[in-house]
């Protein structure tokens, strides 16, 4: 059996700023095929190209069945490795084979993969909303559709004390004050004019967040667990101040509290506060995190599979983290196409140190162009049973959702004073 062609699709059904990529690995055996998620939707023409150009042509006509060797190639082969646009094309191939595998068996992932620790994956979802109250509300809907884990935010990721220059609300503090918009990304105005984008102002989030959750817990009791993503939008030591502010409202975790270019400064959050900790969207290779995992200096580990090359080094990671008590708790955000969705699914089955798994709800548009993508049933998802990810593409669809190339407003965040912000 060999590998017969690799082919990469890009769709964007959802709309903005959501583009999915997915990579197809066909086989010399008439019907059997496998799909993988290469998702980097900021980058995706420079994924595309990794794998029409590079990756798949050095993997046709090999051994579809030698997972581990191929990956291995693929990640070295270039000789200057890892980063998220080959990270992802690899884990699109690396995917497909996983696919491959399961399909050749009769088997779903999870079964090759040691069976099932839970019946059904827990998930949390994101409740967002203009105020406080509005949070509350949306919280509560998820609850009463049987959903335990809630992830709460006000004004999106993040979003509170977010301003646009010249657009919304005069900002309170001085120099804040965009004297216009400049309309561009990289032309500051003379004259002190606000550079464009959008404004969020770290301090406000200080004060802010810890109202919202004192709000929400009085609000929804003691039983739902509550989650908030940072997105490294303060600096550490703010970070260390809200873990501890958090900590009255025992939060399941916080999430990304400091950048990855901060991170030994999870040992004095450790130092100072109970509130868990779930980092690592943002990690690309495993020999980022080994450190911090041995330390324990995290609750959950959070990289986005796909990031970080696939199932292969995702499995490795989670067995690591097994040995030093760190629960998994994969990215999930609607830029992580149906089939990194399904992938991460049956991780969560397999091994016992799942922690929760982040899930939105998936457009209609979603179930028909990736038929068999798990559904949410009471707070839980599950795999179909069929072999492999149990998932189909179907490329007819996909090809009436074209992708366009605009960037996301929070690609251009700034601190209060201008300067550009770690998102
Ligand atoms: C999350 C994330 C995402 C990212 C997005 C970037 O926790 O779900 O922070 O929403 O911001 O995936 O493109
Ligand atoms: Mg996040």
């Amino acid at each position: 059996m060999k590998i017969a062609n690799v082919r990469v699709f890009l769709t964007q059904p959802c709309g903005p700023h959501r583009r999915l990529i997915v990579v197809r690995v066909e086989t010399s055996e008439p019907g059997l095929y496998g799909l993988g998620c290469a998702t980097f939707t900021q980058r995706h023409r420079a994924v595309e190209a990794a794998v029409r150009h590079h990756l798949g042509p050095r993997v046709t006509g090999r051994d579809p069945r030698n997972i581990e060797d191929l990956w291995q190639e693929m990640m070295v082969s270039g000789y200057w490795r890892n980063g998220p646009v080959l990270n992802n094309a690899i884990s699109g191939i690396d995917m497909a084979l996983w696919d491959i595998a399961g399909k050749r068996a009769g088997l779903p992932c999870h079964d090759l993969w040691g069976g099932r620790c839970r019946p059904a994956v827990p998930v949390y979802l994101h409740a967002d909303g203009a105020t406080k109250e509005e949070v509350a509300d949306r919280a509560r809907a998820l609850m009463e559709e049987g959903v335990r884990h809630v992830r709460c935010q006000i004004g999106g990721y993040s979003g509170v004390g977010a301003r646009r220059a010249g657009l919304g609300p005069a900002p309170a503090r001085r120099e804040m004050t965009p004297a216009v918009s400049t309309g561009g990304p990289d032309a500051p105005a003379p004259g002190g004019a606000a550079f464009a984008g959008v404004y969020f102002d770290p301090r406000e989030k200080l004060r802010e967040v810890p109202r919202l959750f004192a709000h929400l817990r009085a609000a929804l009791g003691d039983e739902v667990e509550l989650l908030y993503d940072v997105h490294e939008r303060l600096e550490p030591i703010e970070a260390v101040a809200l873990a501890k502010a958090l900590e009255p409202y025992r939060l399941f975790f916080l999430e990304d509290v400091v950048a990855p270019e901060d991170l030994e400064w999870l040992a004095m959050l450790r130092a100072q506060t109970c509130t868990p900790i779930a980092i690592g969207e943002l990690f690309n290779h495993p020999h980022e995190m080994t450190p911090f995992i041995q330390r324990r200096l995290l609750d959950f580990i959070r990289v986005h599979v796909s990031q970080i090359g696939g199932v292969t080094p995702a499995i490795k990671l989670a067995h690591l983290c097994a040995a030093f008590g760190v629960r998994t708790a994969w990215h999930g955000p609607g830029d992580v196409s149906p089939v990194g969705m399904a992938a991460n699914v049956h991780l969560d089955l397999a091994l016992h140190n799942f922690g929760i798994q982040e899930w939105g709800v998936r457009a209609e548009v979603e179930y028909e162009m990736f038929p068999g993508l798990p559904e949410l049933r009471g707070g839980c998802v599950d795999a179909n049973g069929r072999p492999g990810w149990g998932i189909e593409f179907r490329e007819d669809v996909a090809a009436r959702y074209p992708c366009d190339d605009e960037e996301p407003e929070w690609t251009r965040a700034r601190r209060p004073d201008g300067t550009v912000s770690r998102p």
